[in-house]
């Protein structure tokens, strides 16, 4: 388990499933964190906390205030301590990706998997597989939000229908197009929810400031047709009008008529426009230029 004094001690956190229990759960092991990776969390957090000002919506902001997590990497139970009363979510440690069943079980049950390594110096900017930061970073927050976090779990226990239907890629591009990339409109502007942006520099301020990258309103049926990209920044988002439209619109859909239409056909290209699509436009207003 844990090596002190190796110089290179995230690589033998990472991806370590030894200790793991039937439910992929790890101890988080907060005191095997180094000072260098606290110190790179806090630059992480310095960083994307700037950009989540300008950027993300009021309910992100709102949400990263009340966790207490910008002078390190926080301990999961201070994290418990704020999100379980507000919301009924638990946050668990987690090795990294675990099969799609445990997560989505965890999810049913308002426990969100957080991975428990940091990314390296080098990864600072881009990393494919999530890491502590854009887990709890990105999505905790959000889990403070109780429509997102009521929708989080009907969603975790919508899938065994969907899995037993042939649709679980269906499923799992609502939950791309939400969860993760999701925008929602601030007035004047987009703003930006999802988890995949706002752990990301480079996408935060893409999403919301390029001219040319296709908005829709949100769509659900649509949502779930359209394929994504997964190492690039998307070429579509899907702009909420209230994160009412999550919990409750979702909850009084019948996904069974939409897998049945929709599960046999290839996704649609994230950059093909549809009749009945409905465009995003937000007031051409300057939007503010990243200073870096
Ligand atoms: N495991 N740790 C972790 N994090 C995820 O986001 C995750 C996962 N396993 C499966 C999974 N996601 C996907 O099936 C969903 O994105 C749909
Ligand atoms: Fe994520």
């Amino acid at each position: 388990m844990k090596k002190p004094g190796s110089a290179n001690s995230t690589s033998d956190l990472r991806g370590d499933y030894t200790a793991a229990d039937a439910a992929f759960c790890v101890d988080q092991d907060w005191a095997s964190y180094t000072p260098a990776m606290h110190d790179r969390w806090r630059r992480l957090f310095a960083r994307q906390s700037e950009l989540a000002g300008r950027y993300a919506c009021d309910s992100f902001v709102e949400g990263l205030a009340r966790l207490d997590c910008s002078e390190g990497i926080p301990r999961f139970e201070d994290i418990n301590a704020v999100l379980h009363p507000a919301t009924g979510w638990t946050i668990v440690a987690v090795p990294g990706f675990i099969p799609e069943d445990t997560f989505f079980d965890h999810l049913a049950h308002r426990r969100f998997p957080v991975t428990r390594w940091l990314r390296e110096e080098h990864e600072l900017d881009y990393l494919v597989e999530p890491d502590v930061f854009h887990d709890l970073f990105g999505h905790v927050p959000m889990l403070l939000q109780q429509d997102v976090a009521d929708f989080l779990a009907l969603y975790g226990q919508a899938a065994p229908r969907a899995k037993e239907m042939g649709a679980l890629d269906m499923l799992a591009r609502l939950y791309w197009y939400t969860i993760e990339f999701g925008l929602i409109d601030g007035g004047d502007r987009p703003k930006v929810f999802g988890a995949g942006i706002v752990s990301s520099p480079g996408e935060t301020v893409f999403s919301v400031t390029d001219r040319d990258v296709i908005r829709r309103r949100f769509d659900p049926e649509r949502a779930m047709r359209t394929g994504y990209m997964i190492d690039d920044y998307q070429k579509c988002y899907f702009v909420l009008d209230t994160f009412e439209q999550l919990a409750k619109g979702l909850v009084a859909l019948d996904f069974g008529p939409i897998y049945e239409q929709w599960r046999d056909r290839p996704a649609l290209d994230p950059a093909a426009v549809l009749p009945g699509d409905r465009t995003y436009t937000p007031v051409a207003e300057p939007l503010e230029e990243t200073s870096r």
